[in-house]
């Protein structure tokens, strides 16, 4: 394709498309979106957010991820098609263009490129990163177990060739430690939305700990409406709560450690299915995924950017 208009929504497309397609975005769109660098993977490829920004400075900010684990490829392809949808909405639709006059939107659609790379080449299934553990023959870490909250607890593995593995250290991850230090550099991120599939669930903090988040009830209560309008367009139900309690106990993961740093409104997406296709979702749902996706995602932003 040339231009973003011409990018096939409907299928995957290896790592290079995406870079390329983020890349046409940028031209596309310069007095709206811009690409940043985060840092490099440990396979030295670039980590790059696209920024979403109406101008001003200080604006406070919402991060989207998506492809922390690699194999969950309809999460980048989702990513691919929200970055179309917000250029595409700005100036036309009142609730978006609302949320981004007043707030900066983040988004990182491979969040893991090398091992995202690693299932376009070698195995479909690859989840952690790529980068080798002395004294094992397997490689790579878990990243959503390898976040300072909770490091170390149960619910994550000490053994580098779990599909759990934690890491070295909490941060040990060159993906992982770009995010952290941008988090902490930005200083005003208000939501922080971490994408993985499958299961059909929208979650929240705590993951380590049965101990409820301060915020649970008003948390509680945006996912129910942000579940409630996903189900609108296509029916199809998700289950929220508590990270322990609805999935399983994690310790090290993403959000717990965005909500310990202040960030309020901290979400994991599981996105379709519920196990018929798991990771290996057929490319035909990918558009009616990421639609109803993008209906809870503005149910969130809208909250955060009115509270
Ligand atoms: N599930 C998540 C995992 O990393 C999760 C569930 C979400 C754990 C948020 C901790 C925090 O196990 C998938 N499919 O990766
Ligand atoms: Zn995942």
């Amino acid at each position: 394709p040339r231009t973003t208009d011409d990018f096939d929504y409907s299928n995957y497309h290896t790592i290079d498309q995406i870079y390329a397609f983020q890349d046409m975005l940028v031209a596309e769109n310069p007095s709206l979106v811009s690409k940043v660098v985060i840092g490099q993977s440990y396979e030295r490829r670039p980590l790059t957010v696209l920024k979403f920004s109406t101008g001003g400075t200080n604006k406070p900010g919402i991060w989207i991820d998506t492809g922390i684990h690699s194999r969950e490829w309809v999460t980048q392809a989702s990513g691919t098609w929200f970055a179309k949808k917000i250029v595409t909405d700005y100036g036309r639709d009142t609730a978006l263009t609302s949320i981004l006059n007043k707030m900066d939107i983040f988004l990182e659609v491979m969040t893991n490129p090398d091992g995202f790379a690693y299932t376009q080449t070698s195995n479909r299934m690859w989840r952690k990163t790529r980068k080798p553990n002395p004294g094992s023959s397997c490689v790579g870490t878990d990243p959503n177990r390898n976040w300072d909250a909770g490091f170390g607890g149960p619910g994550a593995s000490s053994s580098p060739c779990s599909e759990t593995y934690r890491g070295p250290s909490a941060h040990s991850e060159s993906e992982v430690k770009s995010i952290v230090d941008f988090v902490t550099s930005h200083g005003k991120l208000k939501s922080f939305v971490s994408i993985h599939s499958y299961s059909q669930m929208l979650l929240y903090p705590y993951g380590y700990t049965k101990t409820p988040c301060k915020d649970q009830n008003e948390l509680h209560n945006l996912a129910k409406k942000a579940i409630t309008d996903l189900a609108s367009l296509y029916g199809t139900s998700y289950r929220y709560g508590s990270i322990i309690n609805t999935i399983y106990q994690a310790s090290g993961g993403t959000i717990d450690w965005t909500y310990n740093q202040g960030i309020k409104y901290s979400y994991t997406f599981e996105l379709r299915d519920t196990g018929r296709y798991g990771f290996i979702l057929p490319a035909n749902q990918i558009i009616p995924t990421a639609r109803e996706t993008w209906l809870a995602l503005m149910a969130i932003m809208k909250h955060t950017s009115d509270n």
